[in-house]
């Protein structure tokens, strides 16, 4: 089985997890969730690259990294930069790489202004609600779209 490179970014204020708003975000941390992802790849063939920015630019920086580091697909939660980041979209939209967009919580349960994402069309799918769950679903998502779309 081929290996296959997958990054996991991670938006604002997610190094926050497992600390506060349990209600809302779980209580489950940052680091959990980053080596539950390990795991799982380390079974499916996946070699995971996990990366955490409170700052747009960085998570732009990390995208656009994304293409020399020959990465094959992209998990990622833009956090509150999902309602607001034309920035994060064209820069997906620039790599071409496959992306799962990922949310602990359904953003259509909860306000207005986070029913829209403005990188949801672009994405090979989304993943919302499950708590921590998101992120496994959404990588072993990931992982089927990706041995079945490539060579
Ligand atoms: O449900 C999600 O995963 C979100 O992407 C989380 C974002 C929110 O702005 C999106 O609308 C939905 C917020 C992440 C904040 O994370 C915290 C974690 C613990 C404590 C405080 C914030």
């Amino acid at each position: 089985m081929k290996t296959l490179r997958i990054l996991a970014l991670h938006g604002p204020n997610l190094n926050l997890l497992g600390t506060r708003e349990p209600g809302h975000y779980g209580t489950t941390t940052l680091a959990d969730i980053n080596q539950k992802l390990i795991d799982m790849g380390d079974s499916l063939g996946l070699e995971i690259t996990t990366f955490q920015s409170n700052h747009e630019g960085e998570l732009v920086d990390r995208i656009q990294q994304a293409v020399s580091d020959h990465i094959d697909g992209i998990v990622i939660n833009p956090a509150a930069y999902t309602h607001t980041s034309v920035a994060l979209r064209d820069a997906l939209l620039a790599t071409s790489i496959p992306f799962i967009e990922v949310h602990l919580s359904n953003i259509h349960r909860r306000e207005e202004f986070r029913h829209r994402s403005m990188l949801v069309d672009a994405a090979t799918g989304v993943v919302a609600g499950f708590g921590a769950t998101s992120y496994t679903l959404a990588l072993t998502g990931l992982n089927d779209f990706l041995r079945t779309n490539q060579q």
